[in-house]
């Protein structure tokens, strides 16, 4: 072995040792803590790119971290190799899936041990593989038994290229995930999972995880609980009825037409009976009314919804606002063992249109600034009294309406004045200044209130001049209408007239109609009529009906036939094996045929980190002492795409599966993470079709493996979903590093320090960046670390040691080169972490005296554990020591760590 850095050839030697030793092998008997860190399985494109690195080789530095800690680490790794993107590939090509798919498993399986990754590769699952589909088989027949799994027509995404079946979420923007092509809708016969029935727990228990809001929040939101109110409307002239779902029935009273689920909008002809108002209102169809959503109509609501609104504009529709808002005052709110007193009030804005000013009254008494404000008079329109107010309170002659804001306000606070409080419902005007000719304005409005003109920058961006109404009648003025969609208190509404929404909600569901809750989660649907795929273990009979295969005859295995191509009528091409459909009926024995669809690949995908904790069992998909063993995951770390996929149908397979006594927990996963993404040197995410790839077995080829996983792990924080722009130089630099530590070796015979305080900080740093996953973080801190021990010359084997041990899970190769380099016989991944000391993570301050020929001529203080080269750099530099010192040559340095420096001359 030379003494140069050269990759190439350690981590060959290295991968190969590791294989034979079967260091990385979970531990069966261990009484260490387990630790199962999980990440998503590849499906077998056939090469890794750097997406793949990003997705294995980091992970793996966590995965090492925790072995060194003393845990008994499961890593384990496989294929999801069903499924279109093979049998696309496939077909391209001119192949068999199955040839294409196992030519590829075995290129990557080699091309993921060139990582240098930990995986524990003897647990290694392969979903297409009948040892393993046999069992998505028979939990499918299971499902089946309980009425999860069943057949129905449904309208389903059709591809039309791919010419199969999508799942909603396989359908981004109308266009199939796999290929791009706009999607057809098609009402075919599938097989769907009852993911619905599930609805309420996979909502509910996203609570007891620890998982990033983000992909919490996005598994809400495509859950989608809505609870409201089913209402139905009668037909003017006829006997059918139509039933809406709102989330809103406290807007009934101001629904003035219905609109049914439509391809465009159109008048039906039809009245419905509106049951609150019993009006007739027109009943529409329209587009933005989804069929296969809540009842698949709606009330029409305008002044209250923002769709509904547009529609109303677009045809004409009358607009009736019922819900105005209702505002508590910030700074004094009512207080509550006084009296409520109603009153009935203007207020108004009177604008300089000139100056372009509004004016403001400052309260003298109270923490208030309004606009104009007064209450109405008996016998006195709300506009004159508005007129009266501006009077009263400026002075003002002569200005006219020019806006009205809008149906009524209601605003709560405290009138201290009159120890009352006040529920005033305030109308809005606008007004402008005709001239500036002004009458006297009385004593008392002058003891009340300042008057003041500010423009509209000072009032947006002066926070104490903001009375509750403000916001309400800016945005009125400067807005075009528009529909008002909060909550607020009811008018023109009959009996429910002056209740809060939240009351009337329940007041009037109750009286029109019932409470329901609706969710967006579709069933899943999971037939595919595609060959490359786990055939769907029933069995069609005529007499029996559908029936699942029996246990014993399972796994149903994929036929080998000649023509496996898509087919144009909806079915799938197994249906042309004749002599694999046709077969006796497990029940009455009678003549049967086989179910011809396959399965969903997220079918596969949705239970494979069971069989890794025990991949060799014939009996069982896993044994209940495995499956207690190693569940639940305690951290799974994968793509950002697979957030509402994935990881929500693998959840909900997981709690059938829980429910049925299979599994011991509800949850699959305590920790999910999703990673960020590499781009290209065009900063547009890295892939094969915007020709933008990093190869990275070439990258390996010019820096090593240990340099293009540590510039992984370097390239940005792990546990956050960003985007990093790969930079060829800094992998460079990364290698460039590692022959610094490399050649940090041949200095290792110092008598350096045993603890100074930068290696503690240092495993602090490492330690707590590499749990939080900011592998880029702990990257810099070696780096720091490795810099500081190249400035002295003398490094003492524990400084270097710390550092190997810290760089082994970043550069597992050439720290178990120069570790066993250093005459250890035993792997250093075996090693336990190093250790830090609290205590030492502030450094001490020592006296260090300074001689001159061995004559004390100074001192001074510095950090304990100051290294020589530093030493003599300041000690030089003091006054006293020049001065002394002078020109003569330094013959001779001596130091004695934290105590004494001596220069000798002569
Ligand atoms: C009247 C109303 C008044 C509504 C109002 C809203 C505001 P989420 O929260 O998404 O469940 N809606 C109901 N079914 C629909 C369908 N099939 N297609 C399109 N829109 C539908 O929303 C429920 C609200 O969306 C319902 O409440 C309904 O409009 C509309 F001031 O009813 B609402
Ligand atoms: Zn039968």
């Amino acid at each position: 072995m030379s003494n140069e850095y050269n990759p190439k050839e350690i981590e060959k030697k290295w991968q190969k040792e590791w294989e034979q030793s079967g260091i990385y092998r979970a531990e069966e008997d261990s009484k260490k803590e387990k630790y199962y860190f999980l990440v998503e399985f590849p499906y077998p494109s056939g090469n890794l790119h750097v997406g793949h690195w990003y997705a294995f080789a980091v992970p793996d530095v966590a995965v090492r971290f925790h072995r060194m800690r003393g845990r008994n680490v499961l890593y384990p790794i496989g294929f999801d190799a069903f499924g279109l993107p093979a049998e696309n590939a496939a077909i391209q090509r001119n192949l068999n899936p199955r040839e294409w798919t196992f030519g590829n498993i075995d290129y990557m399986r080699n091309q993921l041990k060139s990582m240098g990754a930990s995986f524990d590769w003897t647990r290694e699952v392969i979903t297409c593989d009948p040892e393993y589909y046999k069992w998505t088989q028979w939990m499918f027949t299971k499902f089946f038994e309980k009425g999860l799994a069943y057949q129905a027509e449904r309208e389903v995404n059709w591809c039309p290229k791919d010419k199969t079946v999508l799942a909603n979420e396989q359908v981004i923007n109308g266009k199939c995930e796999r290929c791009g092509t706009e999607v057809v809708l098609k009402n075919l016969l599938q097989w769907n999972l009852k993911i619905t029935d599930y609805a309420d727990r996979l909502l509910s228990d996203l609570d007891k995880l620890d998982w990033p809001k983000s992909i919490k929040e996005a598994q809400k939101n495509w859950i989608g609980k809505s609870e409201g109110a089913e209402i139905e409307f009668g037909i003017k002239n006829q006997e059918s009825r139509i039933k809406v779902f709102t989330t809103r029935p406290d807007t009934i009273f101001g629904a003035t037409f219905l609109v049914k689920a439509g391809k465009e909008d159109r008048f039906t002809g039809e009245y419905a009976i509106n049951p609150a108002t019993t009006q007739e209102i027109p009943v529409w169809e329209a587009e933005y009314v989804y069929s296969d959503y809540g009842t698949g109509a709606i009330m029409g609501v305008p002044a209250h919804d923002e769709r509904d609104f547009e529609f109303a504009k677009k045809h004409d529709l009358p607009i009736k606002e019922v819900i105005i808002p209702r505002l508590v005052d910030k700074y004094d709110p009512p207080v509550s063992e006084k009296k409520t007193v109603e009153r009935v009030a203007v207020q108004a804005l009177l604008i300089d249109s000139k100056k372009d000013k509004v004016l403001i009254l400052k309260w003298k008494k109270f923490p208030w600034t309004t606009f104009i404000t007064g209450g109405v008079e008996q016998d006195e329109s709300l506009q004159a009294a508005a007129k009266r107010e501006i009077k009263e309170e400026t002075g003002y002659k002569n200005f006219k309406l020019v806006k009205t804001l809008g149906g009524p306000i209601e605003s709560h606070f405290h009138a201290a004045h009159k120890n009352e409080n006040r529920k005033a419902t305030f109308t809005g005007f606008v007004y402008e200044l005709i001239d500036d000719e002004r009458g006297e304005i009385s004593n008392e409005e002058k003891s009340i209130h300042d008057i003041s003109w500010v423009s509209w920058k000072e009032l947006a961006e002066d926070k104490d001049i903001k009375c509750s109404e403000y916001e309400t009648w800016l945005d009125r003025y400067f807005n075009p209408p528009h529909a008002w969609t909060e909550q607020g208190v009811l008018i023109d509404s009959g009996e429910f007239s002056g209740m809060r929404s939240e009351e009337a909600c329940g007041k009037i569901t109750e009286k029109f109609g019932k409470k329901i809750t609706k969710y967006k989660l579709r069933d899943w649907v999971v037939s595919r009529q595609r060959y490359w795929g786990v055939p769907i273990p029933i069995i069609h009979c005529g007499k029996c009906g559908a029936v699942a295969v029996p246990e014993k005859d399972l796994p149903v295995l994929l036929p080998e036939i000649a023509d496996y191509l898509p087919r144009d009528d909806g079915k799938s091409p197994l249906s042309k094996a004749k002599n694999w459909v046709e077969v006796s009926c497990p029940k009455c024995g009678g003549r049967a045929e086989r179910e011809t669809d396959t399965l969903d690949t997220f079918v596969d995908s949705s239970w494979y980190f069971l069989r890794y904790t025990d991949p060799k069992n014939k009996n069982e998909f896993a044994s209940k002492k495995q499956l207690k063993k190693w569940l639940p995951v305690d951290f799974y770390s994968g793509g950002a795409e697979h957030t509402t996929m994935h990881a929500l149908y693998s959840r909900f397979w997981h709690k059938a599966l829980f429910n049925l006594g299979w599994v011991n927990e509800s949850e699959p996963y305590l920790r999910r993470m999703n990673r960020g993404l590499i781009m290209g040197l065009d900063a547009q995410k890295m892939s094969k079709s915007k020709g933008n790839v990093m190869d990275p077995d070439k990258e390996v080829k010019r820096l090593g493996a240990d340099a293009l996983r540590m510039y992984l792990a370097f390239i940005g924080p792990y546990n956050e979903v960003g985007a990093y722009p790969w930079n060829p130089n800094g992998a460079v630099g990364v290698r460039r590093f590692l022959e610094k530590v490399w050649k940090l070796r041949g200095r290792t015979l110092g008598t350096g320090s045993q603890g100074s305080t930068l290696i503690h900080k240092t495993i602090k740093n490492v330690t707590e960046n590499i749990e939080s996953l900011k592998m880029n973080t702990a990257v810099s801190a070696l780096m720091i670390y490795a810099n500081e021990l190249d400035k002295n010359s003398d490094i003492s084997l524990f400084e270097y040691e710390t550092l190997l041990k810290l760089l082994a899970p970043f550069a597992p190769h050439m720290a178990e080169e120069l570790w066993h380099l250093l005459g250890h016989n035993d792997s250093i991944h075996k090693e336990s972490w190093p250790q830090y000391d609290e205590t030492k993570l502030v450094s001490e301050v020592v006296t260090i005296v300074v001689q001159v020929n061995g004559r004390v001529r100074d001192k001074f203080k510095a950090p304990s554990g100051l290294k020589e080269a530093e030493a003599f750099e300041l000690a030089s530099k003091l006054p006293e020591v020049q001065k002394w010192v002078g020109n003569k040559p330094v013959q001779n340095r001596i130091y004695v760590a934290n105590k004494l420096v001596n220069f000798v001359t002569s």
